[in-house]
């Protein structure tokens, strides 16, 4: 039985999968799910992830949450370079540390820029307030200094000389506010030339060719059926507004 791997490309965490798969030429079938469709609350969806997001993989009988999970899992099973998620302790113990920091961090405030800026306004039709706006930036801004100086420093990569799954997570969730316009490598060179790395070494065609859902969002959007996320609404004024 074919691994399945259901992903919407939109989201952070199923990008970092979906390149990580590609780029280690693991055999999938790629399952297409549209998150502002609400797909994710149906029964089918329910029987692969109870946690009702994405990313989700399904690998014979057995099925799996969590992006970080998902890609340690695709690493050993398929025997993925050792650079992506180094045997050596300490290397290892590196990537651990930016996979285990990020949820809270650079993921949150990535994404809390994407809705505050373009979904919460565009798609939703509801004014964000300029305080909740300020704070997410000041948020954001923060975490990406605490990236240069604490994980990446003067290397070339999180670990040292080679990539790993510390700078694929890393490289994904930073692109997320460009979703809505915000260039996060303005005024950022050693930012913007570490991207550079890791899309280079991860390949431009495969790295484009994920971001291209989440760079024509604003796009989107503008031709967006304005019923399409109502029911998601309460939800998210819930979530990130009350
Ligand atoms: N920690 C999880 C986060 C998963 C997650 O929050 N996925 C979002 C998309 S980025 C989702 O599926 N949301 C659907 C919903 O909340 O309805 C991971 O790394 O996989």
């Amino acid at each position: 039985m074919s691994l399945e791997i259901y992903l919407d490309l939109i989201s952070q965490p199923c990008r970092s999968v979906y390149i990580f798969a590609k780029k280690n030429n693991v055999q999938f079938d790629h399952k297409k799910i549209a998150l502002f469709e609400g797909y994710q609350y149906g029964e089918e969806f329910g029987k692969i992830n109870l946690l009702r997001k994405l990313p989700a993989i399904k690998d014979g009988d057995f099925c799996l949450a969590e992006s970080v999970a998902i890609m340690m899992y695709l690493a050993e099973k398929f025997h993925t370079p050792d650079y992506w998620y180094p045997a050596d302790l300490q290397k290892r113990a590196r990537v651990n540390e930016y996979l285990s920091w990020q949820h809270s961090a650079i993921r949150m405030h990535g994404s809390k820029i994407l809705w505050f800026k373009l979904l919460i306004p565009k798609a939703l039709g509801v004014e964000v307030p300029k305080e909740k706006m300020d704070t997410a930036e000041e948020y954001l801004d923060g975490s990406l200094k605490l990236f240069e100086e604490k994980f990446l420093q003067d290397r070339p990569f999180i670990v040292g000389d080679q990539i790993s799954l510390a700078d694929l997570v890393a490289v994904v969730e930073i692109m997320q506010p460009l979703g809505a316009g915000m260039d996060v490598f303005e005024n950022r060179p050693k930012l913007k030339a570490w991207k550079d790395r890791v899309r280079e070494e991860i390949g431009v065609e495969l790295f484009d060719e994920a971001h291209q859902a989440i760079l024509s969002l604003q796009e989107a959007v503008e031709t967006m059926d304005p019923k399409k996320m109502e029911h998601m609404k309460p939800k998210i004024l819930k979530h990130f507004l009350s």
